[in-house]
């Protein structure tokens, strides 16, 4: 007997949590997710053949080069968030500013944050990218009266995941009950489960670091490098190093194969560089629920309250073993 294979939306209704109100709006938000996802998958597929690839010339609020196709990309979910009532306001990487959605206004209990296309350095190479979301329920439906009622701890969160644009696209998401793996049936449009309850090694023998900037870390993150570099046959090391430049990419690699990815503070940047609400927030959540461990190097991502919506945050992220071990590098002296 061929087993069918288990949809999206299909799946959302095998969950255990299917009957209440939750899911329905879960798999409402999911669903449009996917949707954008499905588009900018299109878009990607075809940008090398027109002039959609390439810098629009101007800055985002990270003061980062805006790509096209990450133009494009934000345009899809602002699209796909119009004309449905559940999600009333849309937080993106490329917006200075929340997007409130109109016809929401009475009715939206959610807030949907987005980095829509992250990776954008692949984007002229043919490299891999992906986009990350993450759901937080509002106090109040409608829209968010000030930017305080946006700015919540990654607990928080309802749901996150991401989109990765690879060979195929995937949708990884947790809603708190495990992590979920589909892949996009490109013929059919639909995207198919094909991992449940996933969970990452409880340690890896995989890095994952901009390993140009090391000369700039402090000396703890410098240290955690060398040690992961060091050949020890009984811990398995050196762990081989994979860096593709797309935060996405890299952490679902760790995240099935087990390891470390980083992106330490600088001497020149003091948080970081990746952003705390739509990229460490929504995969620590994701890696957590997988069993794995989202540090600062000092204390857990998902426990910061955002002081604005765009805050950035060192990121140590992946198996609980090595995040351990990474965290008991960054600690000050005086407190090991
Ligand atoms: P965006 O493409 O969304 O700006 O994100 C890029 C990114 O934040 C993340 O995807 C990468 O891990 C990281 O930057 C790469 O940064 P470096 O080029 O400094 O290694």
């Amino acid at each position: 007997m061929i087993v069918p294979p288990i949809s999206l939306s299909a799946h959302i209704l095998l969950q255990p949590f299917s009957q209440s109100e939750l899911a329905q709006d879960l798999a409402h938000c999911l669903n449009h997710i996917g949707l954008a996802g499905k588009l900018i998958a299109k878009e990607l597929r075809t940008a090398g053949l027109g002039p959609w690839l390439g810098s629009t010339g101007t800055t985002n609020i990270q003061g980062e080069e805006v790509q096209q196709l990450d133009q494009q990309a934000n345009n899809i979910f602002l699209q796909v968030f119009q004309g449905q009532r559940l999600v009333s306001v849309v937080v993106s990487e490329e917006m200075e500013k929340p997007r409130f959605i109109k016809g929401a206004e009475g009715t939206g209990r959610y807030a949907v944050f987005i980095d829509p296309l992250d990776g954008s350095s692949n984007v002229d190479v043919n490299g891999p990218l992906g986009s990350v979301f993450s759901i937080h329920r509002l106090a109040q439906p409608g829209y968010p009266q000030a930017e305080e009622d946006l700015r919540k701890k990654g607990h928080d969160q309802v749901a996150a995941g991401y989109l990765l644009f690879g060979p195929s696209v995937n949708l990884v998401y947790s809603a708190g009950k495990g992590v979920f793996q589909f892949t996009l049936d490109q013929e059919l449009g639909e995207f198919y489960l094909t991992m449940a309850q996933m969970t990452i090694p409880a340690r890896g023998r995989i890095y994952s670091a901009n390993e140009g900037n090391s000369r700039k870390w402090a000396q703890g993150a410098q240290d955690v490098l060398r040690y992961l570099q060091e050949p020890d046959t009984q811990t398995g090391r050196p762990y081989s190093g994979r860096y593709s430049g797309c935060l996405v990419a890299d952490v679902h690699r760790i995240l099935l194969k087990g390891g470390l990815y980083f992106y330490p503070a600088d001497v020149k940047n003091s948080n970081g560089k990746l952003r705390l609400m739509y990229e460490a927030a929504p995969l620590s959540f994701v890696v957590e629920q997988a069993g794995g461990m989202g540090s600062t190097g000092l204390q857990r991502i998902n426990d910061l309250v955002p002081q604005a919506l765009h805050d950035r945050v060192p990121l140590w992220i992946g198996s609980r073993d090595d995040v351990i071990l990474a965290e008991s590098y960054l600690r000050p002296k005086s407190q090991t």
